[in-house]
């Protein structure tokens, strides 16, 4: 039976983005899990309301309901432990320390190059929302915090050196072969690629060359998504 994935989508239901569900999207293709995603809108209360709380990723796995990227994650390795995405017990803390970086650095770093033109991409019955809700909390309109973002760029592409650092010596953030880390990495930038036509990054930069290879990773699951 197919484990149930809710999965933010854009006006064109196939088109999705969240950096959230893709981390999981990755998880479950590396344990080679099938999935069904149900494509949801951010005004969709009902339809995740049984998981007590109002954000996806929410999945369904027979009787049992889990939400939150990493708590999913955490199920996912205990439930179906081979093959592994963490890899063992210090790989587990490693890649919370990557969740905690990409959650409170790249994401509203990378938010502030396509807010606008994710407000283009989502279904119309959620703009008003999303434009209220975005507002509020970055204090400016969605036209202002994307504005001057080609100014913007050189800064953002630095906060990424610590992971060339580690690509210089490895192929993976986990080591020869992807790990829940990549898939974290991967999926936060999966969101600018399918939200946005702004190229965040570099061809030449190894990031791009990494993100390459993750596209391709589970029979090019990343790179068969929908673009904007
Ligand atoms: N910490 C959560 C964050 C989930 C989250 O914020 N998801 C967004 C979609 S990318 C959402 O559902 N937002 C609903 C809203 O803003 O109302 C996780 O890792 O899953």
């Amino acid at each position: 039976m197919s484990i149930i994935l809710f999965d933010l989508a854009g006006a064109d239901p196939s088109l999705r983005f969240s950096p959230f569900c893709w981390r999981i999207r990755f998880a479950l293709a590396h344990k080679g899990l099938p999935v069904e995603t149900v494509p949801w809108r951010f005004t969709d209360h009902e339809a995740i309301a049984f998981s007590g709380q109002g954000r996806v990723p929410v999945i369904r796995d027979g009787e049992k309901t889990v939400f939150d990227s990493w708590t999913i994650a955490e199920y996912l390795e205990d439930r179906y432990p081979t093959p592994a995405i963490f890899g063992g017990s210090g790989g587990r803390s490693h890649a919370q320390f990557i969740n905690a970086w990409a959650d409170s650095v790249l994401l509203p770093g990378i938010v502030r190059f396509i807010i606008h033109d994710l407000f283009e991409i989502i279904a119309p019955q959620d703009q008003a929302y999303f434009r209220t809700s975005r507002e509020q909390r970055l204090g400016r309109t969605l036209e202002q915090v994307q504005e001057g973002r080609e100014d913007r760029l050189a800064a953002f592409r630095d906060l990424l050196q610590p992971i060339r650092l580690v690509l210089r010596r490895q192929p993976f953030l986990g080591g020869a072969a992807a790990s829940y880390a990549d898939h974290i990495l991967a999926g936060t930038l999966m969101w600018p690629r399918c939200a946005s036509r702004f190229e965040l990054l570099d061809a030449a930069d190894p990031v791009a060359g990494w993100f390459g290879q993750i596209l391709d990773l589970y029979d090019g699951l990343g790179r068969q998504a929908k673009l904007p």
